[in-house]
């Protein structure tokens, strides 16, 4: 459904741009306050600055880190960046260690260049953040903005420790997660006035990562990568996929070539599993190698049909931040009781219904049903670490169908997502298993068994939209470098 752009009602003097196009008219070079929050206080210091670098693991394009340097130039202090490598995170494998850790390596030498130093420990981060800015004396810690749980949990664990400010910085939207609405929204149809709204406050060009001229006292001790990722207690039965590079300089190229090459037909295409329609980014963003923001910035200024561009800024700004919206309002958003009422409440009707086909976690991680679409979907993703987006809705409710009760079928989903897809582990697939097994940001259609009123998808369905044979084919071709 291409998304009618709307038009700016600002008095631009004819200015009839779409809402994207009118916000990169606003030429703003400093950093916009709203998008930085104290989140925990402490002893006032005059020490260095350090940037905790977690879900934005770049060093272009990063508003937090762009934040640590502006308060470490005005303070006239050294800066440092700090990641902690936490073991099985979330059910992590050797496929998702391995591509964090490569574009972790290029971070580290393109701090080192601009006279930045990177700092790797290993263990709980509360623990090795908190030890780290109390041994420099740390004036400030300054970290990326993030909704899970989990990262909600480390980062009120540094707060406790009360050693410095702790300062949290929205890298990953355009809008700052907090600014866009401060509840979980209904759905894209909500939120998307309110992203559209704030789009000119916020859709800026970057400025740069300066060198920065106040030195560390001491140089960081250079990261031993591969003896890293060799020591690194995880599961190596799943795995590092080929067909894409990790790092920011690979997520820039991937970013040009999708641009240049596959964004005019990206509407007709996207939701082709046999094209390679779709961008293939959402690696790169996930481990943060890319900015949204740049996305957008590039999509803008990129000679292509309208309808083109705002079909892929409507997924990549609109649904990519009502995902992070669900996950920071929504306690729940990986369990079925984060399902809205009226879903909670068809599915209850329906946990009684026969279930003709029924398969064991197992078997579904086998790729093991009667359905060879759903197999290859499977597939697809457990080779190549990233299933279609369209079959994505179609996998998670089958998976639905397939089981004993809403419950499992998410924590199915989930398991299985995680584990796999490169992407994984993202506000994006909780809110995507959400709404395929618990109608979140839909609404509710023709009541059916064990699906109740939430939306069904069918084989046939899946048939009149594409070639399933070509997309088989395809998923069973030998692995080669392409993105879809
Ligand atoms: P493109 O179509 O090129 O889109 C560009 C970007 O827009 C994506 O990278 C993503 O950031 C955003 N986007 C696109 N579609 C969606 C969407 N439906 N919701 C939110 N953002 C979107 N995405 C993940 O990043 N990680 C996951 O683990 C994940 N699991 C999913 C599970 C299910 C059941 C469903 C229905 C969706 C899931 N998605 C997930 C959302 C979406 O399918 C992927 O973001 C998309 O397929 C990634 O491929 P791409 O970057 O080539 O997409
Ligand atoms: N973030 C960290 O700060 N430390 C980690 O060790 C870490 C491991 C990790 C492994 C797989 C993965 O998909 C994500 C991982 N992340 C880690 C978090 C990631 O950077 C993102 O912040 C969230 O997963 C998405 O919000």
């Amino acid at each position: 459904m291409a998304v009618a752009p709307l038009r700016c009602k600002c008095d631009r003097r004819g200015y009839n741009g779409t809402v994207f196009e009118q916000a990169v008219m606003v030429r703003e070079h400093r950093m916009n306050p709203d998008r930085i929050r104290v989140i925990g206080e402490g002893a006032e210091r005059t020490g260095p600055v350090v940037c905790w670098m977690s879900r934005d693991q770049r060093t272009v394009d990063n508003w937090a880190l762009l934040h640590a340097q502006e308060l470490a130039l005005a303070r006239q202090v050294p800066l440092a960046v700090a990641f902690c490598l936490v073991p099985a995170f979330l059910g992590a494998t050797i496929r998702h260690y391995g591509f964090m850790l490569k574009g972790l390596r290029e971070v580290e030498a393109s701090l080192a260049a601009k006279g930045i130093p990177f700092f790797l420990f290993r263990g709980e981060p509360a623990e090795e953040i908190g030890r780290f800015a109390l041994e420099c004396g740390a004036s400030a810690v300054v970290t990326d903005f993030d909704p899970l749980r989990i990262k909600r949990q480390w980062k009120a664990e540094v707060v406790a420790r009360g050693i410095c400010p702790l300062v949290e910085v929205d890298a990953h939207n355009i809008v700052p997660c907090w600014i866009a609405s401060p509840k979980a929204e209904f759905g894209a149809y909500t939120i998307r006035p309110k992203i559209h709204r704030l789009l000119p406050r916020f859709l800026e060009p970057f400025p740069t990562l300066q060198p920065h001229p106040f030195s560390w006292p001491s140089a960081a001790p250079a990261v031993a990568w591969d003896v890293v990722l060799a020591g690194l207690s995880v599961d190596r039965s799943v795995p590092e996929v080929a067909w894409i590079e990790p790092g920011e300089r690979a997520a820039r190229r991937a970013l040009d070539e999708f641009v240049a090459e596959r964004l005019a037909a990206y509407p007709e295409r996207r939701n082709d599993p046999a094209a390679a329609g779709q961008s293939g980014l959402s690696p790169h963003l996930h481990f943060g190698h890319l900015a949204p923001q740049r996305v957008a910035l590039a999509v803008l200024a990129a000679d292509v049909p309208p309808e083109a561009r705002d079909a892929f800024l409507e997924e990549l700004v609109v649904r990519r931040e009502l995902s992070d919206n669900f996950c920071l309002h929504n306690p729940d958003y990986d369990r079925v009781a984060g399902v809205p009422a009226w879903a909670r409440q068809t599915l209850d009707s329906h946990r009684d219904d026969p279930r003709p086909y029924r398969y064991s976690r197992e078997a579904l991680e086998r790729g093991e049903t009667h359905d060879p679409l759903w197999n290859g979907a499977q597939r697809e993703m457990v080779l190549r670490g990233k299933m279609h987006g369209y079959l994505r809705m179609y996998w998670a409710k089958k998976i639905l169908e397939w089981t004993g009760s809403p419950e499992e079928a998410m924590e199915i989903a989930i398991v299985l997502n995680d584990r796999y897809e490169l992407d994984g582990r993202d506000p994006n697939g909780y809110a995507g298993i959400a709404w395929s097994i618990g109608g979140v940001h839909d609404r509710a259609w023709g009541e059916r068994p064990v699906f109740g009123k939430v939306r069904y998808m069918s084989y046939g369905g899946c048939a009149r939209k594409f070639d399933i044979e070509a997309y088989l084919r395809a998923v069973d071709r030998p692995v080669i470098p392409r993105s879809f």
